[in-house]
């Protein structure tokens, strides 16, 4: 664009440094582990773990997630001696925080969030390579076996995450292994799971997730479905089992393109499903068509417990694998800001990029899941506006792509000079480039979820789950952009200039 005078062109201002173009890609990821335990000795390598011994599962582990999983500083804790419990039997939270989220996703700690987000996308989400697994004999998972009478789910750690929860959820930081009775796929889906009793679990899949598509064809068929839980799985593919990847591709052939080997699995005795060897603890069982119980209230990510008490199918347990000293990864949702929102935003951020692209929207050059709303519920697209209507398209792709389209609420795009990761700059672009009248569009009858806490109780009763969208768009309008006013703000050389004379005044 031309500007007639000699303002800095606001075009091409960044405001506070905006996210634009790709990452370099001169880092080479590298995965350190492929199991919780390897994970874990990295993560202590990093000075960043603090063991405790000696709290309940009834409520003080509980209560230290609630603190550490606000406070993106806050430490990974593993509980040991649990009263109660397997002898040796411990609980890990807050792996994604610190140094150790980085190192979780295989790059360099000094990569910023927005940086490692970028390098994630580049690197294993741009183009998703798949490797398969490779079936062996046996494997850690196999040291410990409860089966028939033996089995006895509430010996494993699972806590009482919040005062709230009508009971002990042992999936939260896990992920359900299920195949596609048509198509014969295996999904893997992070989903939650609370004990009932001593053999019977409980699980709750909103509608249109894979797993739930899986489900309900089982039931269509009046067919069992066969199930197995990862309960302390290796930290990517927990990431990969709540992320929304592809329908049709298998986060186990996912997880293995990231590792770059296949993932060792055991067909598993109960049901043939494909068990990670190198898993802490895997559940396998089956659910019975029309078995139900009530399950929740569970405080969930949007920070309330608004799916309350429903009937949900129960998974009859058959056989629980262990390796000698069991850790259960737990993953518990927190009001946001949370571990949840940080990990999903950095992963999400980068899918939904990807969506956008590959729907094929040009000039997208940033985007970002935020965290306060747990990486769905707002979303921000910076692009670089190359023609009318470009805005819009961004803005109804992003909020209808497979990573926006569940559960969102408000997307906003920006031009490029705003860093869609900093809400002050994304919602300072909305308060100033953005007109109520004329700017917002209204999305009805969207996909949502029972979770979804702004549905009205009367639909939520008779089913009616869908909710509306806005698409917000906030940036200068197209057709007098060059006209917008030029921002207070100094060019990029003016800044270089003001640092290099006045830095030392803001030195301590
Ligand atoms: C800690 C955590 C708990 C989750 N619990 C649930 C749940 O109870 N039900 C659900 O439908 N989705 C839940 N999700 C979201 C799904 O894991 C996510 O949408 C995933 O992409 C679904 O995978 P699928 O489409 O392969 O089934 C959870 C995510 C996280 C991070
Ligand atoms: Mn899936």
């Amino acid at each position: 664009m031309k500007r007639k005078d000699a303002q800095p062109d606001p075009m091409s201002t960044p405001i506070g440094g905006a996210v634009t173009g790709r990452a370099g890609s001169n880092v080479a990821p590298h995965l350190a582990y492929h199991d919780l335990r390897k994970w874990l000795e990295e993560a202590e390598k990093l000075g960043e773990v603090k063991t405790v011994k000696n709290l309940s599962w009834e409520q003080d582990i509980g209560m230290v997630a609630g603190m550490a999983l606000r406070d993106e500083s806050a430490p990974c804790f593993v509980f040991e001696d649990i009263p109660g419990t397997i002898k040796g039997s411990r609980v890990l939270v807050n792996f994604f925080g610190g140094k150790r989220k980085n190192m979780t996703l295989g790059f360099p700690t000094d990569l910023s969030k927005v940086e490692l987000s970028e390098e994630f996308r580049v690197h294993f989400m741009s183009n998703i390579k798949r490797i398969p697994p490779k079936y062996v004999e046996t494997g850690p998972v196999m040291q410990n076996v409860m089966s028939g009478d033996d089995v006895n789910v509430m010996k494993f750690p699972a806590p009482q995450w919040h005062h709230g929860d009508g009971g002990r959820y042992i999936g939260t930081g896990s992920y359900n292994i299920t195949r596609d009775p048509d198509e014969g796929w295996i999904n893997c889906g992070t989903y939650r799971v609370m004990i009932h009793d001593e053999k019977s679990l409980g699980f709750y899949i909103s509608p249109g997730k894979h797993g739930r598509q899986m489900r309900d064809k089982y039931q269509a068929r009046g067919e069992r479905m066969p199930v197995a839980i990862v309960c302390g799985g290796d930290p990517m593919s927990f990431l990969m089992g709540c992320s929304e990847v592809p329908y049709g591709m298998s986060e186990l052939d996912i997880i293995g393109g990231i590792r770059g080997t296949p993932v060792d699995v055991i067909k598993g005795p109960v049901t043939g499903l494909p068990l990670p060897a190198n898993a802490e603890i895997v559940i396998e069982g089956f659910v019975e068509p029309d078995n139900e119980r009530v399950e929740g209230p569970f405080g969930e990510w949007t920070g309330y417990y608004a799916s309350d008490l429903r009937p949900e199918p129960v998974l009859d347990i058959k056989a629980i694998y262990y390796r000698n000293d069991p850790i259960l990864l737990g993953c518990p949702p927190e009001r946001p800001p949370d571990e949840i929102g940080r990990y999903r935003a950095v992963v999400r951020s980068a899918l939904l990029r990807e969506n956008i692209e590959k729907a094929g929207v040009p000039a997208v050059t940033a985007a970002w899941a935020h965290e306060v709303g747990s990486a769905r519920l707002l979303l921000a697209v910076a692009i670089n506006q190359r023609y009318p209507g470009h805005a819009k398209q961004a803005g109804h792709i992003a909020t209808m792509c497979h990573v926006g389209a569940y559960c969102g609420r408000y997307t906003i795009v920006v031009d490029d000079d705003i860093d869609v990761s900093n809400l002050e700059e994304v919602i300072w672009a909305m308060l100033t480039r953005s007109d109520p009248a004329t700017s917002i569009d209204i999305i009805r009858n969207a996909w949502s979820t029972p979770l979804d806490p702004r549905i009205e109780p009367e639909r939520k009763a008779v089913g009616d789950n869908s909710n509306s969208r806005a698409i917000i768009d906030a940036c200068r309008p197209w057709h007098w952009r060059d006209k917008f006013p030029a921002v207070n703000a100094p060019t990029p050389e003016e800044r270089t200039l003001a640092l290099r004379k006045f830095s030392h005044l803001f030195e301590s």
